[in-house]
């Protein structure tokens, strides 16, 4: 078929665009390619064309509802698309209600977050969720509501306007797996609407679910096992991943594409500069497979991603893949070639890593699994992070394990007992979640201060203890702020915010002890942050020093290559940073609980010297030059010609 020229198409439309146009068509020349492509992998050559009309369509809407304001920061992002990976900035992740109330409380608190210097907030699900029961807020019924709690679609537009004075990024999420089952279109389709149940999944008998049951793995084994489930109303199994409330999303209907892609665009203009897509290794189901990380999963991110860069330059995308590495990485489009995919994607391996390190001593295993880890395209970067809502499940693959001399089901199941504070002598106080009994698998749920041995300090008054659990809290979220990308504070582990108990007394909560670690935030605990001598204090105090180095040492913007190096002390890891311009950094950290001298000269790269950036207390250069680094303490370094710079 010959080649549309797509940008010809605007030319009904040009009063529509007005000056705009110009812009809009060599946006549109640059991506259409990509588009088609990444259509025709998923709907066939015919497919993609007969979508080009509407999807032109949807472009001049967009843009023409697009205000002035973010017209401009269209064009300023597109002038710096590196704008999101630069060292200052930080992110901070909170549930609306618990941290302020409602959307315009949020408004009220932002000194607080200026006093962290935040520059990019991600507010967990703020869309519409159904009544009940809704999964922290993955179970949305309108795309096009605020949860009717936390305030209005207009108070949503004055907070990333007021959030755009300070220059703070709005992060949310998008549920682009699932819709609740009380979504209109599912209520449709499960009244047998035509149109609306081709959005879905469903299936007249069990033929076909246990088909793919065969090869499909269990989200939550415990309260919702399997991945369907049967309604005698519509006489039906449906696709539900995970709560039975949570339907699947059928992507090989074009319509659910063109539809999650209109949401995109209303979400970009009202301002929303970050989208956090959920899920997104669900998006595309294939028999005989685990139904994850599908080719055609990317290439829909693809799709969506070109067409927003039509229409909302501005926005970023962040994929949520709780995924091995392997297949982690191309959701920032690494591959050969490199892809224009997600800009940011949660880095789980670093995660899981630190606290397996923290757990055991040993840094060995978390050098190796990074070492082998794929690089990731330069114009992308990492959200790192220690904790989220999520439980921590343990991504340590048997071939890992073995290459550092451990065994990798032994190795899981400790760090299950570890963190639940079953282990013998363990100072964490995290609970198992997701038992699941057939494989032996587990998670753990667990605010930060409570795995790193905070809480139990506390409670048994232990002074020397309480030392070290701030101690492993720091070297954590020292690697974290240093590693490359945006880095997360969870909001309370700024505060050291222990676990709450009190989901328990919440029925649509009390079943999942993710809760745990989603705690209201305590304003008069935070109001210790003021007071020297309080646990508070001291760690909003280091979370802000740490912010403030990090912002100081341009050298760890997210677009430096991160290599890590094994120094030949199991105790340390050492991440190299190397970037083009800004020169190179260096992070070591010390897992072990006594004293590791390091020799800079011999860390790689740094042969022309090395100064002191920013350390943990007590570690530094002695006199003869060498560093040393307490137990659980770090250093970062900054090569000297980049220094004197
Ligand atoms: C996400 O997590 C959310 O972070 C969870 O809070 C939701 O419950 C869930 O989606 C459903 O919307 O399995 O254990 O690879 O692992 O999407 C967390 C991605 C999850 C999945 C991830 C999911």
């Amino acid at each position: 078929m010959a080649t549309v020229r797509i940008e010809e198409r605007l030319e009904p439309h040009a009063a529509r665009l007005g000056a705009r146009r110009g812009v809009v068509e060599a946006r549109l020349r640059r991506r259409w390619p990509q588009v088609r492509a990444a259509l025709a992998e998923v709907y066939g050559e015919r497919g993609a064309d007969t979508m080009a009309a509407a999807l032109v369509d949807w472009v001049v809407r967009a843009v023409a509802e697009r205000s002035d304001e973010l017209w401009e920061l269209d064009l300023r992002r597109e002038a710096d698309p590196g704008w999101f990976q630069r060292s200052r900035n930080l992110g901070y992740v909170c549930y609306v209600d618990r941290f302020a109330g409602d959307l315009t409380g949020v408004i009220d608190r932002l000194d607080y977050l200026d006093e962290l210097k935040v520059t990019y907030l991600h507010l967990m699900p703020l869309l519409k969720p159904r009544p009940g029961e809704n999964d922290g807020g993955y179970a949305v019924q309108s795309y096009d509501e605020v949860d009717p709690r936390l305030g209005t679609i207009a108070d949503l537009e004055r907070l990333t306007a007021a959030l755009r004075r300070r220059g703070i990024s709005l992060c949310t999420d998008l549920v682009v797996n699932h819709t609740a089952k009380e979504h209109e279109w599912a209520v449709r389709a499960r009244r047998g609407e035509p149109g609306y149940r081709e959005r879905y999944f469903f299936f007249p008998d069990r033929e076909m679910p246990d088909a793919y049951e065969r090869t499909l793995r269990e989200v939550f084994p415990e309260f919702a096992p399997g991945n369907f489930t049967w309604y005698p109303d519509a006489a039906s199994w449906v696709w539900t991943t995970f709560n039975e409330f949570q339907w699947d999303l059928n992507y090989g209907n074009p319509v659910v594409f063109c539809e999650m892609l209109a949401v995109m665009g209303r979400l970009a203009n009202r301002g929303v500069e970050v989208l956090r897509l959920d899920a997104v290794p669900f998006l595309w189901k294939r028999l005989g497979t685990d139904c994850e990380n599908q080719p055609e999963a990317h290439a829909l991110l693809r799709a969506f991603r070109a067409m927003l860069a039509v229409a909302a330059p501005a926005t970023v995308f962040k994929a949520e893949a709780i995924v091995p590495p392997e297949q982690l990485v191309p959701y920032l489009g690494a591959g050969d070639p490199v892809r224009y995919e997600c800009e940011l994607a949660y880095h789980n391996q670093l995660m899981v890593m630190l606290w397996s390190s923290l757990a055991t001593h040993d840094a060995a295993l978390m050098t190796h699994a990074l070492a082998r880890m794929g690089e990731i395209p330069t114009h992308t970067s990492w959200v790192t992070y220690l904790r989220c809502h999520d439980d921590i499940g343990w991504a340590v693959t048997d071939t890992d394990a073995a290459t550092v001399g451990w065994d990798g089901f032994s190795h899981r199941r400790f760090l299950n007992d570890f963190f639940s504070g079953r282990f013998f002598g363990s100072y964490a106080r995290g609970a198992l979640f997701q038992e699941n009994e057939a494989t032996g698998d587990a998670r753990i749920s667990g605010s930060a201060a409570s795995l790193c041995g905070i809480e139990d300090a506390v409670a048994r008054g232990d002074e020397a203890a309480l030392d070290a659990a701030c101690r492993r809290l720091e070297l954590a979220y020292s690697v974290v702020f240093a590693y490359g990308g945006v880095p997360l504070l969870y909001m309370g582990d700024e505060l050291a915010l222990r676990n709450d108990h009190a989901y328990r007394d919440e029925p649509a909560h009390a079943e999942d002890n993710r809760w745990l670690h989603r705690p209201r935030m305590d304003w008069d605990v935070a109001a210790r942050r003021a007071l020297p001598g309080t646990l508070e204090h001291r760690v909003f105090e280091t979370f802000r020093r740490l912010g403030a180095a990090r912002a100081d040492l341009p050298g760890l913007d997210g677009a430096a290559r991160t290599v890590a190096h094994d120094l030949g002390d199991r105790r340390l890891l050492c991440l190299e940073r190397r970037h083009p311009d800004l020169g190179r950094c260096w992070v070591v950290a010390n897992f072990g609980d006594t004293e590791a001298v390091v020799d800079v000269m011999a860390l790689p790269g740094a042969a022309g010297g090395a100064a002191l950036a920013w350390a943990a207390a007590g570690a530094g250069f002695d006199a003869t030059g060498a560093l040393r680094l307490p137990g659980l303490a770090y250093a970062w370094l900054v090569g000297a010609t980049v220094a004197a710079s």
